[in-house]
């Protein structure tokens, strides 16, 4: 078995994880492999960014500790975009703690994540226990965890053997992780037997049409290079579709522009 040669539509039927599925199933029903990220500080922006690109998505990417304004407001509208224009929701929040603090983290505070992030991600870190407290709050609501087994920016230090424990604490809780932030597929790592049919899904940033980095150590690759050739299923992309300003023509053309990339270059590695 190859996900990499599989539909997504096919693979939603081999994940028992309600996000994952749902996810999958929302990227064929939109033809759509394309995660907008939405890093901007203020909530109208927040909000109108992803009123214009929510259509072209399956999923936007939030990190709402940057936002000013944050209020209970915010995340109801969020809801309901994400119902309007049919996407999922992935809290960036990147936890890297102990399991009593990253529970507390998820579940409680301003932000309440576990209430309507349908995916939030981990940095494998501090180990199996990471996992653990945070399916005791994910797992009852249905929701998805990506670890973080790779990074975009230059010099990382997801590399080597500590991808490959990243994809062995996977592995222990398939229930839970859905898959990886990543820069390539994740299956035969650990010389792992393939022939069972394991699954992840593999979300990708750094992926960018026009430049190459942004000067503060991010690396940029395209749609191309991310989904056909590494075999990626998600690009992830932020300052490419709203770093030239706010305006709402511009950022909807980007949009549509990603959409179609990323989804030539599915179609692309499924006639492979
Ligand atoms: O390795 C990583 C992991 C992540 S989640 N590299 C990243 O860039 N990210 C996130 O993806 C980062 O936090 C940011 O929100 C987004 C990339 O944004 P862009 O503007 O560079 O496309």
């Amino acid at each position: 078995y190859d996900p990499k040669s599989s539909s997504y539509v096919d693979r939603s039927k081999r994940h028992s994880n309600g996000a994952a599925k749902a996810l999958l199933e929302v990227m064929d029903r939109k033809k759509s492999n394309l995660c907008v990220s939405v890093d901007v500080a203020q909530k109208q922006s927040f909000l109108s960014i992803i009123d214009t690109v929510g259509p072209y998505v399956c999923l936007i990417k939030t990190h709402v500790d940057i936002i000013e304004d944050f209020d209970d407001q915010l995340l109801a509208e969020l809801k309901a975009l994400s119902e309007r224009h049919d996407f999922l929701i992935f809290e960036d929040r990147k936890f890297a703690d102990i399991g009593n603090t990253v529970k507390l983290q998820y579940a409680k505070g301003v932000h309440k994540i576990a209430n309507w992030a349908h995916i939030v991600n981990a940095h494998p870190v501090p180990g199996p226990s990471i996992v653990e407290g945070l399916a005791s709050v994910g797992l009852p609501l249905g929701r998805g965890l990506l670890l973080l087994a790779e990074m975009s920016t230059k010099d990382n230090l997801a590399t080597g053997e500590y991808t490959t424990r990243a994809v062995q604490m996977a592995r222990q809780r398939p229930d839970f992780v859905i898959g990886f932030i990543a820069q390539r597929r994740m299956e035969t790592i650990g010389s792992h037997d393939t022939s069972h049919g394991e699954d992840f899904l593999i979300l990708t940033p750094g992926v960018g049409l026009d430049v190459q980095g942004d000067g503060m150590g991010q690396q940029y690759r395209t749609p191309k290079n991310v989904i056909t050739d590494a075999g990626c299923d998600v690009i992830i992309v932020g300052r490419g579709i709203y770093g030239n300003g706010d305006d709402v023509d511009a950022i909807r053309k980007q949009a549509q522009r990603y959409q179609a990339e990323g989804w030539k270059a599915y179609l692309d590695r499924l006639s492979k």
